[in-house]
């Protein structure tokens, strides 16, 4: 059926997990044997911030080593050909930006940048001299501040909530491609669309928690199906 409409899209873990990128469920979601949900969280960063900061510095490392997926490549495609297109993501990798989407909501922070505890401000910081052990300073404060990940941990607000709420109460289709559904307030996304009269479509390796939220499911990896339902949703 031919996708007509404002469409928006939400993206998970999944939709990088072709890339090598791991997702948060793999490997039961655990980090040298600690729940990542301990590990991304304000508290932990308060606790231990050598131990977050190991974790996060290998992630942005890894950002250098990984590429696009056919995933990425359909979904800039897919922004495109429709008539309007919004893509929300909860990756923190800069991989939608590099397969080509123009604007990408990160409700859930980058790895690219990283934030001065002091001012709040965030900068992108990929140098060299930024990803190595030791913790890096911000160019904002005169004595140079610590700067911590850029990212929203657990217990911490999404960024561009109300947008992201205008968007899906107004679009017309709802897409949601690699997500286990756990985390919240992404994972009740879809029931704000179902809400306002959208078309909910999944995309997903398996069927996730809220898998029976959506009008349309199809399984399967999104590198291998997106695709094909990029020119079948446009009749190419
Ligand atoms: C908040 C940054 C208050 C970190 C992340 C009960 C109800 C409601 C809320 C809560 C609750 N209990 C606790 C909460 C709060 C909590 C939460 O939801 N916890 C969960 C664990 C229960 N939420 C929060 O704390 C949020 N903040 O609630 O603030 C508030 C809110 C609104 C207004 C006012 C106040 C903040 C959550 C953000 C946490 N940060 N990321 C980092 O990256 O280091 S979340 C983290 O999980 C990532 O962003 C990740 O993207 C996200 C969700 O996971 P998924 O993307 O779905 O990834 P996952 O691995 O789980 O699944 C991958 C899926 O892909 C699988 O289904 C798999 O089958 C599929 N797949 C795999 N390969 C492929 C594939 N699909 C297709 N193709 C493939 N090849």
């Amino acid at each position: 059926m031919a996708l007509e409409g404002r469409v928006v899209v939400l993206t998970g873990a999944g939709v990088s997990a072709e890339s090598g990128v791991r997702t948060f469920r793999d490997n039961d979601g655990l980090w040298e044997d600690q729940r990542v949900e301990d590990v991304a969280t304000p508290e932990a960063w308060i606790r231990d911030p050598t131990m977050v900061w190991r974790f996060y510095q290998a992630r942005r490392n890894q950002l250098l080593e990984v590429d696009p997926n056919p995933a990425h490549f359909a979904l800039a495609e897919l922004e495109s050909k429709a008539e309007s297109f919004t893509l929300i993501t909860q990756n923190v990798d800069d991989l939608h930006e590099r397969g080509g989407n123009s604007s990408v909501i990160h409700m859930h922070g980058r790895l690219r940048s990283l934030r001065c505890e002091e001012t709040g401000r965030s900068e992108v910081r990929m140098e060299r001299g930024d990803l190595g052990a030791d913790f890096v300073t911000c160019n904002c404060c005169s004595n140079g501040s610590r700067m911590r990940p850029d990212i929203v941990w657990f217990g911490e607000i999404p960024m561009e909530l109300e947008s992201i709420y205008r968007e899906v109460e107004n679009c017309d289709v709802f897409i949601v491609i690699g997500s286990s559904g756990h985390v919240y307030p992404a994972a009740g996304l879809v029931n704000l669309a179902n809400s306002c009269g959208a078309r909910s479509i999944l995309v997903n390796f398996e069927l996730p928690i809220n898998g029976r939220d959506f009008d349309e499911v199809h399984i399967g990896k999104a590198g291998e199906i997106l695709p094909s339902l990029v020119d079948v949703w446009f009749d190419s």
